[in-house]
């Protein structure tokens, strides 16, 4: 019987035990589950963590591409390799030939030059090499006279042109004028571009009166292409391929009664 009592005592009190237990239970659910706003959204743009709290995941744009790996550098030299003078524009005497020379790099850079500095060529449609030939008669440099060396970067390029002028009484502030106009005009960036349009009216508009003669242009254009040499030859006025020989590309330039044979190379 006392065995019996104790059983029963103890069995009520652990029956209370498991009913205090069942209250802590319920209370602690019910804590859980009221109030908080930890939400985890169903799209994939916001996450609201604690609080109202926005994280924005990082746009596709933000990411960079890896660089296309650049071609190497190049150097190049324009020169003027033969000046031949089948015509000449003075009625007496030697013409008195000398080239300007503008243009841009696609880095901006410009390019303004005479040549022979300061000087002339003087030449004559007969007498042989002595007379009618720059080359024969002034002496060869090396590869012919520089218009233009420089170096270009993978994708740069460098417009040339090059006015045949013979010598009167024009001043060098107005050769720098046309030199600058041409400068202004040339593009480096568009193909069809090329061609500086209005030569001769623009050497009679800023030289004047008692000018220069004007005997003919044309332009060269080089780029840097992955590591090779691209060049596009180009007459602007009164100019015309004749073809490429030894030495290079030969161009006519016929204008103000002259006619010459010139000869151009890139190397
Ligand atoms: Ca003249
Ligand atoms: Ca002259």
């Amino acid at each position: 019987m006392i065995f019996y009592k104790f059983n029963k005592t103890k069995f009520k009190f652990m029956r209370k035990n498991i009913y205090l237990m069942q209250i802590v239970f319920i209370c602690l659910l019910s804590c859980n589950s009221g109030g908080d706003d930890t939400t985890v959204a169903t799209d994939s743009t916001n996450l609201t963590v604690n609080s109202g709290t926005t994280e924005t995941p990082p746009a596709d744009s933000a990411i960079t591409p890896p660089e296309a790996e650049k071609g190497p550098d190049i150097s190049a030299r324009l020169a003027l390799r033969t000046l031949w003078c089948n015509e000449k524009t003075e009625i007496s005497g030697e013409d008195e030939i000398y080239l300007l020379i503008a243009g841009k790099k696609s880095d901006g850079t410009e390019i303004s030059n005479r040549l022979p500095t300061g000087l002339t060529w003087s030449l004559a449609k007969s007498g042989g090499p002595s007379r009618q030939g720059m080359e024969s008669k002034y002496g060869p440099l090396p590869n012919g006279y520089d218009l233009w060396s420089g170096s270009l970067k993978d994708g740069e390029s460098v417009v040339v042109n090059i006015l045949f002028m013979e010598e009167d009484r024009s001043k060098a502030a107005g050769r720098a004028a046309l030199l600058a106009d041409l400068i202004a005009k040339t593009k480096t960036d568009d193909p069809r571009a090329l061609v500086v349009a209005g030569i001769s009216s623009a050497v009679s508009r800023i030289l004047g009166q008692d000018m220069d003669d004007f005997i003919g242009a044309y332009a060269v254009k080089i780029t840097n292409n992955n590591g090779q040499k691209d060049v596009q030859y180009e007459p602007l006025e009164r100019a015309t391929m004749v073809g490429p020989n030894l030495n290079g590309k030969q161009i006519n330039v016929a204008g103000s009664g002259a006619a010459y044979l010139t000869t151009i190379a890139v190397y």
